[in-house]
């Protein structure tokens, strides 16, 4: 059982060095009304509920998060978009708290350059985003801001990304798209031991490409850069068991240990607790010494 290809690599978050010699856990906190797991649970009037979302935040972290992504849009095959106001409007806040109340890198979740630059501004230490910097104006405003990336692929825009995705050969698009994109990012002056990378589970893709991907995960993390894993509660979970949202939790933690074995150093998940017994337990066995 081989550790992740990147392993001993480290991203500089702001104030705080992660070390990725084992793979390590981002927690989820979506401050929208409409995301396929948590939506809706964290805004009150439209506002985030901050008391409650630092207690979340804090539980997360207390069970083994060092990472908490937060976003402002919803991403989910068919969700309505974001105006810029809006995510500010979600998030900032949720930053502004977050970095007071608690000891865990703060990962924005999102596309929007003037977002990046006010959550920097309000203690973000990474930034990531599933259209890979590539909306006008974001790979510079990332640049200039100077904290890690993590690039993420899709196949189209999340309104239609399900309705019909196609690949030739999934792995080889992925990764050449995912090599373009580390390119415009080292021409823009992002150091490539700022970059993360991600195959993007269930953003155009259907089951099978899916599969694909997590089981030749190593392909990627073969890239050189540490690779981000998204799986939890995700549908492809329904699609494999017929399991409604939540009772996904055997599916993600199975998904969890496979993409962990198979080289993914950052796991996004929303349930740290369980997904950190998991990763004990694999290093436990990547540890044992045999003859
Ligand atoms: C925001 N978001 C939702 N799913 C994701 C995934 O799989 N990877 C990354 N990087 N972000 C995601």
């Amino acid at each position: 059982m081989k550790p992740s290809e990147s392993a001993g690599a480290s991203l500089r978050c702001a104030g705080t060095v992660l070390d990725l010699s084992t793979p390590i856990i981002m927690g989820v906190l979506n401050i929208t009304p409409d995301s396929f797991s948590d939506g809706g649970r964290w805004l009150v009037d439209g506002r985030a509920d901050l008391d409650a979302l630092c207690r979340e935040a804090v539980a997360m972290v207390d069970a083994g998060a060092s990472i908490l992504d937060i976003g402002g849009e919803s991403t989910r095959p068919g969700a309505t978009p974001v105006s810029e106001q809006q995510e500010l409007d979600r998030v900032l806040p949720v930053f502004e708290a977050l970095s007071r109340e608690c000891d865990a890198v703060l990962s924005l979740d999102s596309s929007t350059p003037a977002v990046m630059r006010a959550a920097a501004s309000a203690g973000a230490g990474l930034l990531n985003d599933v259209r890979a910097f590539a909306r006008d104006g974001a790979l510079e405003a990332a640049a200039e801001l100077g904290l890690p990336l993590c690039l993420m692929h899709m196949q189209g825009q999340p309104n239609t990304m399900q309705q019909a995705p196609q690949y030739q050969d999934v792995l080889t698009e992925v990764q050449g798209f995912l090599e373009l994109r580390v390119s415009a990012c080292v021409s823009a002056g992002v150091p490539r031991s700022q970059i993360v990378i991600d195959p993007g589970f269930g953003f155009g893709k259907t089951l099978e490409h899916n599969l694909s991907l997590l089981a030749r995960l190593d392909l990627l993390a073969g890239m050189g850069f540490p690779v981000m894993a998204g799986l939890s509660r995700k549908s492809l979970i329904a699609k494999l068991t017929g399991r409604e949202i939540d009772d996904r939790l055997p599916g993600s933690l199975a998904l969890a240990m496979l993409a962990a074995q198979n080289g993914a150093s950052i796991l996004r998940v929303h349930d740290v607790a369980e997904t950190a017994d998991v990763l004990r337990i694999l290093e436990a066995v990547r540890n044992v010494h045999t003859p």
